[in-house]
C-alpha cells in the first residue's frame, strides 16, 4: 500500500480546465465528500467546485451503503455542478463524469477502464470505483448536481473489510502505484468537455453505450421492487437500461444492481 498525502498545489499545476476544479476544498479527512459538497452548495459554491479528501469516515454509496478506502491511497472526491438543464437530464451529468473517469484513467495510466451500469468503474471486469450522483431542486428546477467519485488507487482491496471480494484498484491492475494528483487533473480535464456538452444539450448516450461493459451481457438486475433477468441490449438518454426478456419483450430499468448471469 502506498499512502502519500494529497498535494492540492500539485493537482492544480497546469490544470487545463475552465470550470472544473478551479475552486478546490481539500480536507485531510471528512465524513463524506458528498456531504461536505452539499453544505458548500447550500453556501453558494460555484459550478465546478471540487471537494477532495484523503480519508472518509462515512463514505457513502447508493442506498446508504458504505464506501471504504484506506487513508491516502485513493481518489475520493465530489464535484459540485450547476448545469442549467432539465431535471430529467440529471443522469447525463453522471454519465459525463463516468466517461471522463474512463478517459482520464486511459490517459494517465494506460489502464483499460470501463463502466458497469449504472455507476461502477471497472478494471478487467472488476469494480475499482463507484459514482454517487445526487441533485437538488429550487423552484422545481435543477439547482445542483453533486457527483461523488471513489476510485481505488494505491492499495490491494483483497481481504479489506467492507470491500467485497473481487474488487480491483489501479495499483493491482497496473502493477504500479499511481500518482493521484495528475490522475485527478486529467480526469477533470476529460469530464469538462463532456459536462459542457451536456449543458449545451448534446447527448452522451452513444459514448456511454460504448463504454459500458454491461451491454450484450445476460444479466440479473436487482431493483427495489424485485429482480429481473434478460439481455442488456441498450441504454436510453436518461440512463435507463433496456433488457430483452426471455418472452421477447423489452423492459426499461432505471436503477438497480447488475450481475452477469453467464459469461459472454
Ligand atoms: C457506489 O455505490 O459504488 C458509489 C460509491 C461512491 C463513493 C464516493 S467516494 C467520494 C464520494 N463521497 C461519498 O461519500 N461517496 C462518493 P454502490 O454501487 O452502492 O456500491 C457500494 C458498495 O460497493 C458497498 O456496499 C460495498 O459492497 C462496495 N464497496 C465499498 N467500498 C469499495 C471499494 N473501495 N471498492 C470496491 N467496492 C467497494
Amino acid at each position: 500500500m502506498t499512502a502519500v498525502p494529497f498535494q492540492t498545489s500539485e493537482f492544480q499545476r497546469g490544470l487545463a480546465t475552465n470550470v472544473l476544479g478551479r475552486v478546490v476544498h481539500f480536507r485531510p479527512a471528512v465524513d463524506s465528500t458528498n456531504a461536505l459538497a452539499r453544505t458548500l452548495t447550500n453556501e453558494g459554491a460555484a459550478d465546478g467546485t471540487l471537494v477532495v479528501t484523503d480519508f472518509q469516515t462515512a463514505g457513502r454509496g447508493r442506498l446508504d451503503r458504505a464506501w471504504h478506502a484506506p487513508a491516502g491511497t485513493s481518489l475520493l472526491f465530489s464535484l459540485i455542478l450547476r448545469p442549467r438543464i432539465a431535471v430529467g437530464r440529471f443522469h447525463q451529468v453522471t454519465m459525463a463524469a463516468g466517461l471522463g473517469c474512463v478517459a482520464g484513467i486511459a490517459r494517465a495510466t494506460a489502464a483499460d477502464a470501463r463502466l458497469k451500469w449504472p455507476n461502477d468503474v471497472t478494471l478487467g471486469g472488476r469494480k475499482a470505483g463507484g459514482m454517487l450522483g445526487e441533485f437538488g431542486l429550487r423552484d422545481d428546477a435543477l439547482d445542483y448536481v453533486i457527483v461523488g467519485i471513489g476510485l481505488n488507487g494505491n492499495f490491494d482491496p483483497a481481504g479489506m473489510e467492507g470491500i467485497p471480494p473481487g474488487a480491483a484498484s489501479l495499483m493491482t491492475a497496473a502493477g504500479l502505484p499511481v500518482a493521484r494528483e495528475p490522475l485527478l487533473r486529467v480526469i477533470l480535464e476529460e469530464i469538462e468537455p463532456r459536462y459542457l456538452a451536456v449543458c449545451a444539450g448534446e447527448s452522451l448516450r452513444a459514448e456511454w453505450a460504448r463504454a459500458l461493459e454491461t451491454l450484450g451481457e445476460s444479466v440479473r438486475v436487482t431493483t427495489h421492487t424485485g429482480s429481473i433477468e434478460g439481455v442488456a441490449e441498450d441504454v436510453g438518454e436518461d440512463g435507463a437500461l433496456f433488457l430483452r426478456l426471455a418472452d421477447g419483450s423489452r423492459q426499461a430499468v432505471h436503477a438497480g444492481d447488475v450481475v452477469a448471469t453467464r459469461p459472454i
